[in-house]
């Protein structure tokens, strides 16, 4: 019979409606799942039958944003998704309903974008975006935008988590100045672009992929030229290889479900300490014998970072 039907591997950048934006060695292919992979989704969770469409969007953890899909390539830019390909990480979040969706898949990175001022670098909360980060076993670097705004050492002003043993990467979006270093994070990966208004995520992913005119100073998110805000995740492709995951499930990535343990092990300061109290249950306050606490009084630990364990772990008991 010929190769004629020879799969080929790609992205899911979008999903709309049963049809799949899938990114396959720079180009756009708009596929649809074959016939009988849908309905294995659809029946696969054991809910009672509804009709199709309905059906088809509740489905919706069967195919999502940043899956990697074997498809066959058919006529007019079309395919077939034959196979999804196991996935590295699946990061979802409760929503309408309380029902959880998965917001992005396989996502590698998280880009936390602070700036060293205007607004001056919230610390506490850059430390919430570690920390769920962390939890979802992903990697993250502090991107130091806005290094204009400052004379001398922007990395300085982070130094804290230099010594934790994160990556700083000073950039700055007007001048272009260290992007060079930060596309080469971003290579080959499906990062994610997250921190408080204003720090610059968008004017930073304008500048490193000129042309896609997000728009910047807004509160809204990052949106093609001559396009309505859309509710929809998507990941957005960057020409030098790389994707950046634009999904609305996203701004809410620092809140987590996490209790005072499992906050504890998302310090990685304190994880050579963890399990060396004199207490197996030890909360790591005012307990007898307490090894985090005790590398905090001997300057391992940051005593604003201990600060920062403890208000968190006090909000998680106090939900
Ligand atoms: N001085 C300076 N301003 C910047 C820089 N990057 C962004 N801005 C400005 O900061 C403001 C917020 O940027 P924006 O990209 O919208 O931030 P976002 O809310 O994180 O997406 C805008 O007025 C930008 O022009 C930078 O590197 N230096
Ligand atoms: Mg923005
Ligand atoms: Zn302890």
């Amino acid at each position: 019979m010929g190769n004629a039907n020879t799969e080929a591997e790609g992205i899911v950048l979008r999903a709309v409606c049963g049809v799949y934006t899938v990114h396959a060695d720079g180009r756009i292919v708009h596929c649809t799942l074959r016939g009988n992979l849908k309905k294995e989704f659809e029946y696969s969770g054991g809910s009672a039958p509804r009709v199709t469409g309905v059906k088809r969007h509740h489905g919706r953890d069967a195919l999502a944003v940043g899956d990697r899909v074997l498809f066959v390539p058919g006529p007019h830019g079309g395919g077939i998704i034959e196979a999804i390909l196991p996935r590295r990480s699946r990061f979802s979040r409760t929503g309408f309903r309380g029902r959880e969706h998965t917001v992005v898949c396989n996502l590698d990175l998280v880009v936390i974008v602070a700036a060293c001022a205007e607004p001056n670098p919230d610390m506490w909360k850059l430390d919430r975006f570690l920390v769920a980060a962390e939890a979802e076993g992903l990697d993250a670097v502090i991107a130091a935008n806005k290094t204009d705004l400052v004379s001398g050492d922007a990395v300085a002003i982070f130094v804290e988590y230099v010594n934790v043993g994160y990556k700083v990467v000073p950039v700055c979006a007007k001048s272009g100045d260290g992007l060079r270093a930060l596309q080469e994070i971003l290579t080959g990966r499906i990062a994610a672009f997250v921190g408080a208004s204003g720090v610059g995520k968008s004017s930073l992913l304008n500048a490193l992929q000129p042309g896609l005119n997000l728009r910047t100073a807004d509160i809204g998110r990052v949106t093609w030229k001559g396009r309505h805000t859309t509710t929809a995740a998507q990941l957005i492709p960057l020409r030098f290889g790389g994707w950046v995951a634009d999904t609305p499930g996203l701004r809410q990535f620092e809140l987590t479900d996490l209790d005072r343990e499992e906050i504890a092990d998302c310090f990685p300061e304190f994880r050579p300490y963890i399990g060396q109290c004199r207490f197996d249950d030890c909360r790591h306050e005012a307990e007898p014998g307490c090894a985090v606490r005790d590398a905090v009084e001997c300057g391992r630990i940051s005593p604003r970072r201990y600060e920062s364990f403890r208000l968190m772990a006090a909000a998680a008991e106090s939900r």
